[in-house]
């Protein structure tokens, strides 16, 4: 859709998306929008919506399917980051205790050279890009994210596995004073450190990304800082947050989220709305920030890139 550009006090309310809001923010507050649309929602949300100043170098995505953003209050308000807490709402708060300076992360298995990775330095190496994403939990939420980051598949190039590896393996920081459910041994929620994996040619999918930053700045604490993977035709869960090592495998690896009931999730986790959880049904999901449920897309939408992937799998046992 072609948007004719107006001068910011000239669009009304109905018409701006949180994407052009986010762009003219700027020049919103300089202007006092607020003062000119009084009592517009939207300027309200603006307003305490405090999106960081960019301080990412990114190429923009084209958001072509004209996919409508959810709030940087949104994304960072409302997280599953079992290391801090169960509790959603207060991941952002409680996240503060994650101290990403001089991180690190370890690479090991079947790949050429078993090295250490300084994040900051890794970050050089890579150029940025914006990716646009549904993003969808397995509980039944959705959000549609503006991630920034470089793709798995430049990652792994660089990284260089052997042949011999089929399976790549991911492990958040187990670090009990920045981790506080780290802490509390036999009664945490899950085990740690929590275990991600994708199959070689999942991980090699265009679409899989490596995540630095959101909304233009560098990725927030309850997000996953400083680095996280995101795999926007999955459950969320797999999209394993502060990535602190990378193994190359030949074999499944077990993940968290299988090894504690693996009857409800599975290796694959590929968004499914045909294919209910054993305790719910996953036809539907609720956006952040909306009111009424709309219906799940299959492989979340990106059927098209991705269902090559699977073929001739059964999904109702694959899951
Ligand atoms: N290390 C780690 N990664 C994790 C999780 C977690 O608890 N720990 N939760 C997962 C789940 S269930 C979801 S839905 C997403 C949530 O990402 P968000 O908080 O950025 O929305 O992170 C995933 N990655
Ligand atoms: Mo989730």
């Amino acid at each position: 859709m072609k948007i004719k550009k107006k001068e910011p006090w000239n669009i009304s309310e109905n018409e701006v998306t949180p994407q052009e809001l986010f762009e003219n923010r700027r020049s919103f507050l300089k202007l006092g929008a607020a003062s000119l649309i009084a009592g517009s929602s939207i300027v309200e949300a603006l307003a305490k919506d405090e999106i960081p100043v960019a301080n990412l170098k990114y190429i923009k995505d084209k958001n072509i399917d004209n996919l409508k953003l959810n709030t940087y209050d949104q994304i960072t308000s409302y997280n599953n980051f079992y290391e801090f807490t169960t509790s959603k709402e207060k991941v952002k708060t409680l996240s503060d205790t994650l101290d990403t300076n001089n991180w690190k992360i370890q690479i090991d298995g079947l790949v050429e050279k078993t090295i250490t990775l300084d994040f900051d330095d890794l970050l050089k190496k890579f150029a940025l890009e914006e990716r646009i994403y549904r993003f969808r939990c397995v509980e039944g939420w959705s959000m549609v994210v503006p991630w920034i980051g470089f793709t798995l598949a430049d990652l792994i190039k660089y990284l260089k596995p052997l042949s011999s590896a089929k399976y790549i393996r991911f492990e958040t920081l187990v670090d009990k004073k920045m981790f506080p459910d780290q802490n509390r041994g036999v009664l945490s929620s899950i085990s740690y450190p929590y275990v991600e994996g994708l199959r070689m040619d999942e991980a090699m999918n265009d679409l899989s990304l490596i995540a630095v930053g959101l909304y233009g700045s560098s990725m927030p604490k309850q997000n996953g800082a400083p680095i996280r993977l995101v795999v926007p035709w999955k459950y969320g869960f797999k999209s394993i947050k502060s990535i602190s090592k990378i193994s190359f495998l030949d074999k499944e690896p077990l993940n968290t989220w299988q090894k504690a009931n693996s009857r409800e999730y599975g290796f694959y986790a590929n968004v499914n709305p045909n294919v209910d959880h054993p305790r719910w049904s996953q036809a539907k999901e609720r956006v952040l920030g909306k009111f009424f449920k709309q219906k799940t897309l299959m492989f979340n939408g990106y059927e098209e890139e991705v269902a090559h992937l699977y073929k001739g799998m059964d999904l109702t046992r694959y899951i």
